[in-house]
């Protein structure tokens, strides 16, 4: 029985992988820049990418956001305000994206058009992990409000990030945040990545990711190395 559901991870972890590099191959032959927002519910993803994607529109820069969630259309509602092209994939049971997702939400879009896609991922640390959606960057987001060992407990997914950012750092002193403990966590489980402190309040570091997420990043991430949740 456990072999069998091993075996079934192994499938599906397989067919994801195949499709993402095929999606990855359109994304770079389009010249769309990808990256995948990994962290747990209420981190500040959208409120963040709401502020990167205003700023981005505000440049003349071509962004377009896919988002998922487990219910509801609230984030890609409040994403739309941006003004960038925005959809919702609602994922009903599943606790992460796969890239049969992606290539379905896809559809009708040019991305030869678009210079700069972000998908936000469903809220887990966990799962969205093992599942490369064809992304060129790997985003993993902590808040000031999590605790500063989160990347020590969930080591995979820090580790496995091309870029890491700090959320709510406006609220960073009322919650006592330990800045430095963070910081020295987050470089055990990843000692190169570029780290970027930011607040959707104050805009603080909004620019500084925008400007990484559309330059020249080499993926470093391996998700194949990962188990399925
Ligand atoms: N103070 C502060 N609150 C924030 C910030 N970003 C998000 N929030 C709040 O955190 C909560 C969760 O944010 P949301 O963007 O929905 O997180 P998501 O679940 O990761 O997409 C909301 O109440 C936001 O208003 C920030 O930079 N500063
Ligand atoms: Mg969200």
């Amino acid at each position: 029985m456990t072999t069998r559901i091993v075996d079934l991870r192994k499938g599906i972890l397989e067919k994801n992988d195949l499709l993402a590099q095929s999606l990855r191959g359109r994304f770079t032959d389009a010249g769309v820049r990808v990256s995948n927002w990994v962290s747990s519910p209420g981190s500040g993803k959208t409120a963040l990418l709401e502020a990167l994607l205003t700023t981005a529109v505000e440049r003349g820069i071509s962004a377009a956001a896919l988002v998922g969630d487990c219910a509801t259309d609230n984030d890609a509602i409040r994403l739309a305000r941006s003004g960038a092209p925005v959809r919702q994939i609602v994922t009903e049971s599943m606790c992460h994206l796969e890239s049969e997702m992606i290539s379905t939400y896809l559809e009708g879009w040019d991305l030869a058009t678009i210079d700069l896609l972000v998908v936000e991922n469903v809220g887990n640390l966990v799962c969205p992990t093992a599942y490369d959606l064809g992304e060129d960057t790997r985003v993993a987001l902590i808040s000031v409000t999590e605790g500063e060992d989160k990347p020590l407990k969930y080591p995979q997914l820090f580790h496995s990030a091309d870029v890491i950012v700090i959320t709510k750092t406006d609220i960073a002193a009322a919650v006592e945040w330990d800045r430095d403990a963070a910081l020295a966590a987050i470089r055990s489980v990843n000692p190169a990545a570029p780290i970027v402190e930011t607040s959707a309040r104050t805009g603080d570091g909004v620019l500084d990711l925008l400007d990484l997420l559309i330059s020249t990043l080499t993926p470093t991430h391996s998700t194949q190395l990962q188990e399925a949740p």
